[in-house]
């Protein structure tokens, strides 16, 4: 059985959840506040050093790195090929984006969230507008990319059906969401991939993003 240990306010953490719920895989869910730094235990440590989430467990064997997490469990349960597929090229072309994914569209909506909302919260300043600005001006550059490298005139990142590339890339699109900031608002292309990914991953994907909607709510109301 598999088990794994998640924050659902982390994008890899719902990226995970999200494959586990479409992809109807037995597990089981303990969920890892990092709030309350329980990513910060004796026991969260042993499991995982670095201290971060997510991490997954399947009969003793332990690893981290959502991209792995999530190759881990597309070639070793039965879930449909398109994920991530087996073909050579189109195989390549999913690790050509996951590869990227990290330094890019993680690394920039990331900042912006971090920029807008944990920060504030964690040091009781207000967010630095130079910081923010920066950090907007990268993203919309990660967006350009993701528009005319990888989107170009497919319907999904990698091709014509969803894989891996759009579960994590789109986890990561919602966060900047959660300071009541839609990164696509002027972006009709990335808008109609989002809709088709949405709709490719049906309830789990509302479910998994509960509470960034809750963060949503109370950012709107305050704007
Ligand atoms: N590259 C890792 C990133 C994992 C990561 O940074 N997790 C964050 C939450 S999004 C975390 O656990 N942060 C806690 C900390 O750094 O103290 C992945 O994709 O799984």
């Amino acid at each position: 059985m598999v088990k794994v240990y998640l924050d659902l306010l982390s994008q890899p953490c719902r990226a995970v959840f999200i494959f586990l719920k479409t992809n109807n895989i037995p597990h089981t869910l303990e969920i890892v506040a990092l709030r309350k730094a329980q990513h910060k235990t004796p026991e969260f440590t042993k499991l995982n050093p670095m201290q971060k989430v997510p991490v997954m467990e399947h009969n003793g064997f332990v690893l981290t790195e959502s991209d792995a997490i999530l190759k881990y469990l597309a070639t070793n349960f039965s879930v449909p090929e398109h994920w991530y597929p087996t073909h050579p090229e189109r195989r390549a072309k999913v690790d050509e984006y996951t590869a990227w994914h990290h330094m890019n569209t993680r690394l920039h909506a990331a900042k912006v969230f971090i920029y807008q909302v944990l920060m504030p919260r964690m040091t009781g300043q207000p967010t630095d507008p130079a910081k923010l600005e920066k950090a907007l001006k990268e993203l919309e550059e990660t967006l350009d990319k993701l528009e005319s490298m990888f989107l170009r005139r497919q319907a999904f990142l990698c091709g014509d059906d969803i894989t891996l590339a759009d579960l994590l890339a789109i986890c990561e699109l919602m966060q900047p969401l959660g300071a009541g900031r839609d990164v696509l608002k002027n972006r009709p292309q990335l808008q109609h991939w989002s809709n088709r990914v949405r709709s490719a991953l049906k309830h789990s994907f509302d479910e998994a993003h509960s509470v960034l909607y809750q963060l949503r709510d109370k950012a709107t109301a305050k704007l």
